[in-house]
């Protein structure tokens, strides 16, 4: 009669102590490294916007970006990726490269040299991320690769510092 008492109690004991907030603070290391790289969350819609153009991260900093197709259109009329460039990369040269490059997803294989990181091409409701990771200071570009969506802006900068 007595043992399972004393379980409860110690199990209880485990509970409170393993929930205390204290504890996490303490030791950010810990837990937190084990989460991953922080998340940069971007959304892409059928207006043909992401709902960010600027990002700024530190030197050697290890990220996670994340893209989100918010939009209701079909896949075949308006899809959605993020391709990061290398730094000095002609950014409207590879978006007007990689229209044609209807067999590979619109990632031309001729410029693969440029890419950093790209996500798939999603339609809608669907969601792809990359992680990255900036051992260089510089502006790197990037943009979505469907066709004519670089034009109306889909288009930004990865400033690393
Ligand atoms: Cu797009």
């Amino acid at each position: 009669m007595k043992l399972p008492l004393l379980l409860t109690t110690a199990l209880l004991a485990l509970v409170v102590t393993g929930c205390s907030p204290k504890e996490e603070a303490a030791s950010p290391a810990g837990p937190a490294a084990a989460a991953g790289p922080r998340t940069i969350e971007l959304t892409a819609n059928d207006s043909m916007k992401y709902n960010m153009n600027s990002i700024s991260l530190a030197v050697g900093e290890e990220v996670r970006l994340s893209l989100i197709n918010i939009g209701s259109m079909p896949k075949q009329a308006m899809a959605h990726n993020i391709v990061v460039l290398k730094a000095g990369s002609d950014s409207a040269a590879f978006a007007t490269t990689a229209a044609a490059a209807i067999a590979t997803d619109y990632i031309p294989a001729s410029l693969a040299g440029e890419v950093i990181a790209h996500t798939k091409m999603l339609g809608p409701k669907q969601t792809d991320s990359i992680i990255v990771k900036f051992t260089e200071p510089g502006e790197y570009p990037f943009l979505c690769s469907f066709p004519a969506h670089y034009q109306v802006g889909m288009k930004g900068v990865i400033t690393v510092r």
